[in-house]
Protein backbone atom coordinates (compact mmCIF):
# COMPACT_ATOMS: atom_id res chain seq x y z
CA UNK A 1 0.00 0.00 0.00
CA UNK A 2 1.29 3.73 -0.38
CA UNK A 3 3.44 3.87 2.69
CA UNK A 4 4.01 6.96 4.69
CA UNK A 5 5.18 5.44 7.96
CA UNK A 6 8.60 4.07 8.65
CA UNK A 7 8.61 0.61 6.69
CA UNK A 8 9.43 -2.46 8.99
CA UNK A 9 13.34 -2.54 8.04
CA UNK A 10 13.83 0.78 9.33
CA UNK A 11 12.40 -0.45 12.61
CA UNK A 12 15.42 -0.78 15.78
CA UNK A 13 16.59 -4.17 15.54
CA UNK A 14 14.83 -4.23 19.34
CA UNK A 15 11.64 -4.18 18.07
CA UNK A 16 11.80 -7.63 16.30
CA UNK A 17 11.74 -9.35 19.95
CA UNK A 18 10.09 -6.98 22.13
CA UNK A 19 10.53 -7.57 25.41
CA UNK A 20 6.95 -6.92 26.81
CA UNK A 21 6.08 -10.17 24.76
CA UNK A 22 8.49 -12.14 26.69
CA UNK A 23 7.71 -10.36 30.01
CA UNK A 24 4.06 -10.81 29.38
CA UNK A 25 4.23 -14.37 28.68
CA UNK A 26 6.04 -15.14 32.02
CA UNK A 27 3.50 -12.78 33.60
CA UNK A 28 0.80 -15.56 32.45
CA UNK A 29 2.96 -18.50 34.05
CA UNK A 30 3.31 -17.18 36.79
CA UNK A 31 0.15 -16.02 37.42
CA UNK A 32 -1.19 -19.51 35.71
CA UNK A 33 1.02 -21.06 38.71
CA UNK A 34 3.09 -22.72 35.97
CA UNK A 35 6.88 -22.88 36.80
CA UNK A 36 9.04 -23.48 33.43
CA UNK A 37 12.66 -22.16 33.72
CA UNK A 38 13.34 -23.59 30.17
CA UNK A 39 12.13 -21.57 26.98
CA UNK A 40 8.92 -22.74 25.68
CA UNK A 41 8.61 -24.62 22.85
CA UNK A 42 6.16 -23.24 20.19
CA UNK A 43 3.29 -26.00 20.69
CA UNK A 44 3.96 -24.96 24.10
CA UNK A 45 3.28 -21.53 23.35
CA UNK A 46 0.02 -22.06 21.91
CA UNK A 47 -1.05 -24.02 24.55
CA UNK A 48 -0.48 -21.18 26.57
CA UNK A 49 -1.75 -18.76 24.68
CA UNK A 50 -5.32 -21.01 24.05
CA UNK A 51 -5.54 -21.08 28.11
CA UNK A 52 -5.08 -17.75 28.18
CA UNK A 53 -8.07 -16.70 25.99
CA UNK A 54 -11.35 -17.07 28.24
CA UNK A 55 -13.21 -17.75 25.00
CA UNK A 56 -11.27 -20.57 24.15
CA UNK A 57 -14.29 -23.28 25.10
CA UNK A 58 -16.75 -21.49 22.87
CA UNK A 59 -15.43 -22.80 19.53
CA UNK A 60 -15.54 -24.86 17.38
CA UNK A 61 -18.93 -23.34 16.51
CA UNK A 62 -21.57 -25.15 14.07
CA UNK A 63 -20.65 -23.99 10.36
CA UNK A 64 -23.18 -22.01 8.57
CA UNK A 65 -23.06 -24.12 4.90
CA UNK A 66 -24.53 -21.22 3.44
CA UNK A 67 -21.57 -19.71 2.36
CA UNK A 68 -19.49 -21.74 -0.08
CA UNK A 69 -15.90 -21.31 -1.22
CA UNK A 70 -14.21 -22.01 -4.84
CA UNK A 71 -11.08 -22.88 -3.82
CA UNK A 72 -9.45 -24.81 -1.11
CA UNK A 73 -9.17 -23.28 2.88
CA UNK A 74 -5.76 -21.62 3.22
CA UNK A 75 -3.40 -23.42 5.25
CA UNK A 76 -3.71 -21.80 9.19
CA UNK A 77 0.28 -21.12 9.16
CA UNK A 78 -0.58 -18.84 6.35
CA UNK A 79 -3.10 -16.81 7.15
CA UNK A 80 -1.74 -16.52 10.63
CA UNK A 81 1.70 -15.23 9.47
CA UNK A 82 1.10 -13.27 6.64
CA UNK A 83 -0.75 -10.43 7.97
CA UNK A 84 -1.40 -6.95 7.74
CA UNK A 85 -1.61 -5.05 11.25
CA UNK A 86 0.31 -1.67 10.86
CA UNK A 87 -0.09 -1.25 14.23
CA UNK A 88 3.01 -3.48 14.81
CA UNK A 89 4.83 -3.59 11.87
CA UNK A 90 4.37 -2.22 8.24
CA UNK A 91 6.00 -6.02 7.17
CA UNK A 92 3.92 -9.01 6.66
CA UNK A 93 5.51 -10.55 9.77
CA UNK A 94 3.96 -9.24 12.36
CA UNK A 95 2.78 -11.93 14.40
CA UNK A 96 5.21 -12.23 16.85
CA UNK A 97 5.05 -8.69 18.25
CA UNK A 98 1.54 -8.77 18.07
CA UNK A 99 1.29 -11.00 21.06
CA UNK A 100 2.22 -7.89 23.18
CA UNK A 101 -1.46 -6.70 22.44
CA UNK A 102 -3.23 -7.63 25.89
CA UNK A 103 -6.48 -9.16 24.99
CA UNK A 104 -8.14 -9.33 28.34
CA UNK A 105 -9.80 -7.69 29.83
CA UNK A 106 -11.05 -5.62 26.71
CA UNK A 107 -14.54 -3.67 26.18
CA UNK A 108 -16.27 -2.84 23.25
CA UNK A 109 -17.73 0.88 23.67
CA UNK A 110 -20.68 1.24 21.31
CA UNK A 111 -21.87 4.47 21.21
CA UNK A 112 -23.51 7.53 19.04
CA UNK A 113 -26.99 7.84 17.56
CA UNK A 114 -28.36 4.67 19.49
CA UNK A 115 -31.24 3.65 21.89
CA UNK A 116 -28.96 1.31 24.35
CA UNK A 117 -25.37 2.76 24.23
CA UNK A 118 -23.24 0.39 26.26
CA UNK A 119 -19.72 -0.30 27.30
CA UNK A 120 -19.84 -4.44 26.62
CA UNK A 121 -17.19 -6.58 27.87
CA UNK A 122 -16.00 -8.76 25.43
CA UNK A 123 -17.07 -12.64 27.25
CA UNK A 124 -20.11 -10.84 28.28
CA UNK A 125 -20.95 -9.97 24.37
CA UNK A 126 -19.78 -13.42 23.01
CA UNK A 127 -22.04 -15.33 25.14
CA UNK A 128 -24.43 -12.64 23.93
CA UNK A 129 -24.20 -13.52 19.93
CA UNK A 130 -25.14 -15.98 17.87
CA UNK A 131 -21.86 -17.61 16.70
CA UNK A 132 -21.35 -19.62 13.67
CA UNK A 133 -18.41 -20.43 11.36
CA UNK A 134 -18.42 -19.26 7.73
CA UNK A 135 -15.67 -20.31 5.24
CA UNK A 136 -15.10 -16.79 3.30
CA UNK A 137 -12.28 -15.52 0.88
CA UNK A 138 -10.54 -12.29 1.70
CA UNK A 139 -9.31 -10.07 -1.01
CA UNK A 140 -6.23 -7.49 -0.18
CA UNK A 141 -5.88 -4.58 -2.50
CA UNK A 142 -2.51 -5.55 -2.57
CA UNK A 143 -3.89 -8.19 -5.09
CA UNK A 144 -2.89 -11.07 -2.70
CA UNK A 145 -5.98 -13.37 -1.20
CA UNK A 146 -6.57 -16.02 1.47
CA UNK A 147 -10.03 -18.22 2.13
CA UNK A 148 -10.47 -18.72 6.17
CA UNK A 149 -13.29 -20.31 8.37
CA UNK A 150 -13.58 -17.55 10.92
CA UNK A 151 -16.10 -17.90 13.59
CA UNK A 152 -18.25 -14.78 14.62
CA UNK A 153 -21.80 -13.72 14.61
CA UNK A 154 -23.31 -11.16 11.94
CA UNK A 155 -22.79 -7.29 12.40
CA UNK A 156 -26.73 -7.18 12.24
CA UNK A 157 -26.98 -8.97 15.54
CA UNK A 158 -24.80 -6.12 17.03
CA UNK A 159 -26.53 -3.66 15.81
CA UNK A 160 -29.88 -5.03 17.14
CA UNK A 161 -28.13 -4.94 20.17
CA UNK A 162 -27.01 -0.92 19.88
CA UNK A 163 -30.80 -0.25 18.39
CA UNK A 164 -29.89 2.62 16.05
CA UNK A 165 -31.93 6.02 15.50
CA UNK A 166 -33.56 6.07 12.58
CA UNK A 167 -31.02 9.15 12.13
CA UNK A 168 -27.98 6.83 11.84
CA UNK A 169 -26.49 6.17 8.57
CA UNK A 170 -22.98 4.63 8.93
CA UNK A 171 -21.28 2.96 11.82
CA UNK A 172 -17.65 3.91 12.27
CA UNK A 173 -15.43 1.67 13.72
CA UNK A 174 -12.41 2.15 16.06
CA UNK A 175 -9.33 -0.38 16.67
CA UNK A 176 -7.36 0.28 19.84
CA UNK A 177 -4.67 3.06 20.39
CA UNK A 178 -2.04 2.06 22.73
CA UNK A 179 1.61 2.70 21.14
CA UNK A 180 3.39 0.56 24.47
CA UNK A 181 2.43 -2.63 22.86
CA UNK A 182 2.40 -1.37 19.40
CA UNK A 183 5.66 -0.47 17.81
CA UNK A 184 3.83 0.48 14.31
CA UNK A 185 1.89 3.06 16.79
CA UNK A 186 5.07 4.82 18.16
CA UNK A 187 7.17 4.60 15.34
CA UNK A 188 4.86 6.37 13.20
CA UNK A 189 3.23 9.26 15.48
CA UNK A 190 2.35 11.53 12.36
CA UNK A 191 -0.20 8.41 11.05
CA UNK A 192 -3.67 9.20 11.74
CA UNK A 193 -3.98 6.61 14.45
CA UNK A 194 -6.30 5.35 15.48
CA UNK A 195 -7.21 2.99 12.52
CA UNK A 196 -10.84 3.60 11.73
CA UNK A 197 -12.99 2.21 9.06
CA UNK A 198 -16.83 2.40 8.25
CA UNK A 199 -20.09 1.15 6.76
CA UNK A 200 -23.08 2.61 5.90
CA UNK A 201 -26.07 1.07 8.03
CA UNK A 202 -27.47 -0.73 4.85
CA UNK A 203 -24.26 -2.51 4.17
CA UNK A 204 -23.58 -3.22 7.90
CA UNK A 205 -27.18 -4.99 7.82
CA UNK A 206 -26.08 -7.27 5.01
CA UNK A 207 -26.21 -10.80 5.93
CA UNK A 208 -22.39 -11.05 4.98
CA UNK A 209 -21.00 -8.42 7.17
CA UNK A 210 -19.65 -10.44 10.19
CA UNK A 211 -18.10 -9.70 13.09
CA UNK A 212 -15.32 -12.52 13.74
CA UNK A 213 -14.00 -13.76 17.05
CA UNK A 214 -12.61 -16.73 15.84
CA UNK A 215 -10.58 -18.65 13.01
CA UNK A 216 -10.08 -22.28 12.36
CA UNK A 217 -12.30 -23.07 15.10
CA UNK A 218 -10.58 -21.70 17.92
CA UNK A 219 -10.32 -17.85 19.32
CA UNK A 220 -8.93 -15.32 16.84
CA UNK A 221 -4.88 -14.74 17.12
CA UNK A 222 -4.00 -11.32 18.13
CA UNK A 223 -2.19 -10.83 14.36
CA UNK A 224 -5.68 -11.43 12.89
CA UNK A 225 -7.17 -9.08 15.37
CA UNK A 226 -8.17 -10.47 18.65
CA UNK A 227 -10.64 -10.25 20.28
CA UNK A 228 -13.00 -8.90 17.45
CA UNK A 229 -12.11 -7.80 13.77
CA UNK A 230 -14.78 -7.05 11.02
CA UNK A 231 -14.88 -8.94 7.91
CA UNK A 232 -16.84 -7.60 5.00
CA UNK A 233 -15.65 -10.08 2.19
CA UNK A 234 -16.88 -8.13 -1.10
CA UNK A 235 -14.85 -4.95 -0.16
CA UNK A 236 -10.97 -4.88 -0.41
CA UNK A 237 -9.88 -6.31 3.08
CA UNK A 238 -8.21 -3.36 4.65
CA UNK A 239 -12.30 -3.14 5.26
CA UNK A 240 -11.76 -5.41 7.65
CA UNK A 241 -10.70 -3.14 10.79
CA UNK A 242 -8.52 -5.39 13.53
CA UNK A 243 -9.25 -5.72 17.48
CA UNK A 244 -12.43 -3.07 17.64
CA UNK A 245 -12.63 -1.01 20.82
CA UNK A 246 -15.42 1.31 19.78
CA UNK A 247 -18.37 0.89 17.32
CA UNK A 248 -20.01 4.58 16.81
CA UNK A 249 -22.98 5.26 15.00
CA UNK A 250 -23.11 8.19 13.08
CA UNK A 251 -25.06 10.17 10.34
CA UNK A 252 -21.38 11.34 8.98
CA UNK A 253 -18.98 9.26 6.46
CA UNK A 254 -16.69 7.87 8.64
CA UNK A 255 -13.26 9.07 7.26
CA UNK A 256 -11.17 5.69 7.31
CA UNK A 257 -7.42 5.35 8.61
CA UNK A 258 -6.53 4.78 4.48
CA UNK A 259 -8.56 7.55 3.05
CA UNK A 260 -6.96 9.94 5.21
CA UNK A 261 -3.44 8.75 4.64
CA UNK A 262 -4.25 8.50 0.67
CA UNK A 263 -7.75 9.70 -0.68
CA UNK A 264 -6.37 9.44 -4.30
CA UNK A 265 -6.03 5.66 -3.43
CA UNK A 266 -8.36 4.39 -1.16
CA UNK A 267 -11.73 5.62 -0.66
CA UNK A 268 -14.71 4.76 1.22
CA UNK A 269 -16.52 1.65 -0.29
CA UNK A 270 -13.49 -0.06 -1.50
CA UNK A 271 -16.07 -2.90 -3.09
CA UNK A 272 -13.70 -5.72 -5.41
CA UNK A 273 -13.99 -5.02 -9.02
CA UNK A 274 -11.21 -6.50 -11.43
CA UNK A 275 -12.31 -3.61 -13.64
CA UNK A 276 -10.90 -0.93 -11.71
CA UNK A 277 -7.03 -0.94 -11.52
CA UNK A 278 -5.80 0.05 -8.27
CA UNK A 279 -4.37 3.73 -9.67
CA UNK A 280 -0.86 1.92 -9.46
CA UNK A 281 -1.29 -1.48 -9.97
CA UNK A 282 -3.98 -3.78 -12.08
CA UNK A 283 -6.91 -5.75 -9.63
CA UNK A 284 -7.77 -8.24 -12.44
CA UNK A 285 -5.98 -10.99 -10.77
CA UNK A 286 -5.12 -12.11 -7.45
CA UNK A 287 -2.55 -14.27 -5.53
CA UNK A 288 -3.72 -17.31 -3.70
CA UNK A 289 -1.69 -17.55 -0.55
CA UNK A 290 -0.21 -21.37 -0.42
CA UNK A 291 -0.41 -21.08 -4.45
CA UNK A 292 1.51 -20.82 -7.27
CA UNK A 293 0.62 -17.90 -9.95
CA UNK A 294 -2.86 -16.09 -9.83
CA UNK A 295 -6.15 -16.49 -10.62
CA UNK A 296 -8.97 -13.72 -11.94
CA UNK A 297 -10.61 -11.64 -9.48
CA UNK A 298 -14.69 -11.82 -9.25
CA UNK A 299 -16.96 -8.58 -9.16
CA UNK A 300 -17.24 -7.68 -6.09
CA UNK A 301 -15.23 -10.80 -4.84
CA UNK A 302 -17.83 -13.13 -5.87
CA UNK A 303 -20.24 -12.14 -3.73
CA UNK A 304 -22.40 -10.03 -6.30
CA UNK A 305 -25.58 -12.08 -5.14
CA UNK A 306 -25.56 -10.66 -1.69
CA UNK A 307 -24.21 -7.40 -2.36
CA UNK A 308 -24.58 -5.88 -5.29
CA UNK A 309 -28.56 -4.47 -4.84
CA UNK A 310 -27.05 -2.11 -2.19
CA UNK A 311 -25.14 -0.19 -4.90
CA UNK A 312 -27.74 0.13 -7.63
CA UNK A 313 -28.84 3.67 -8.28
CA UNK A 314 -25.30 4.95 -6.93
CA UNK A 315 -23.46 4.82 -10.21
CA UNK A 316 -22.92 8.27 -10.14
CA UNK A 317 -19.91 7.03 -8.00
CA UNK A 318 -18.47 6.16 -10.74
CA UNK A 319 -14.62 4.34 -10.13
CA UNK A 320 -15.11 5.37 -6.29
CA UNK A 321 -17.64 2.34 -5.41
CA UNK A 322 -14.24 0.55 -6.41
CA UNK A 323 -11.59 1.92 -4.60
N1 LIG B 1 -6.42 -2.11 12.78
C1 LIG B 1 -6.05 -2.61 11.59
N2 LIG B 1 -6.91 -3.35 10.88
C2 LIG B 1 -6.55 -3.85 9.68
C3 LIG B 1 -5.28 -3.57 9.11
C4 LIG B 1 -4.38 -2.79 9.90
O1 LIG B 1 -3.23 -2.50 9.49
N3 LIG B 1 -4.79 -2.33 11.12
N4 LIG B 1 -4.95 -4.05 7.86
C5 LIG B 1 -6.07 -4.37 6.97
C6 LIG B 1 -5.67 -5.05 5.74
S1 LIG B 1 -4.94 -4.11 4.52
C7 LIG B 1 -5.96 -6.37 5.51
S2 LIG B 1 -5.65 -7.12 4.02
C8 LIG B 1 -6.50 -7.22 6.61
C9 LIG B 1 -5.53 -8.36 6.84
O2 LIG B 1 -6.08 -9.29 7.73
P1 LIG B 1 -5.26 -10.59 8.10
O3 LIG B 1 -3.93 -10.14 8.64
O4 LIG B 1 -6.09 -11.29 9.11
O5 LIG B 1 -5.08 -11.36 6.83
O6 LIG B 1 -6.66 -6.52 7.84
C10 LIG B 1 -7.13 -5.20 7.69
N5 LIG B 1 -7.43 -4.64 8.99
MO1 LIG C 1 -5.15 -5.33 2.64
Amino acid sequence: MFIKIKRGWELPESAATPESVYLGRRGFLAAAGITAAAPLALAGQARADDAADPSAGLYPVKRNETFKLDREITPEALSTHYNNFYEFDTSKDVAELAQALPIRPWTVAIDGMVEKPQTIDIDTLLKQMPLEERLYRHRCVEAWSMAVPWSGFPLKSLVDLAAPLSSAKYIRFETFNNPDVAPGISGAPWSPWPYIEGLTMAEATNELAFMVTGMYGKPVPKQNGAPLRLATPWKYGFKSVKSIVKITFTDQQPLSFWEQLQSSEYGFWANVNPAVAHPRWSQADERVLGQNGTVPTQLYNGYGEYVAGLYSGMQDLGDKLYR
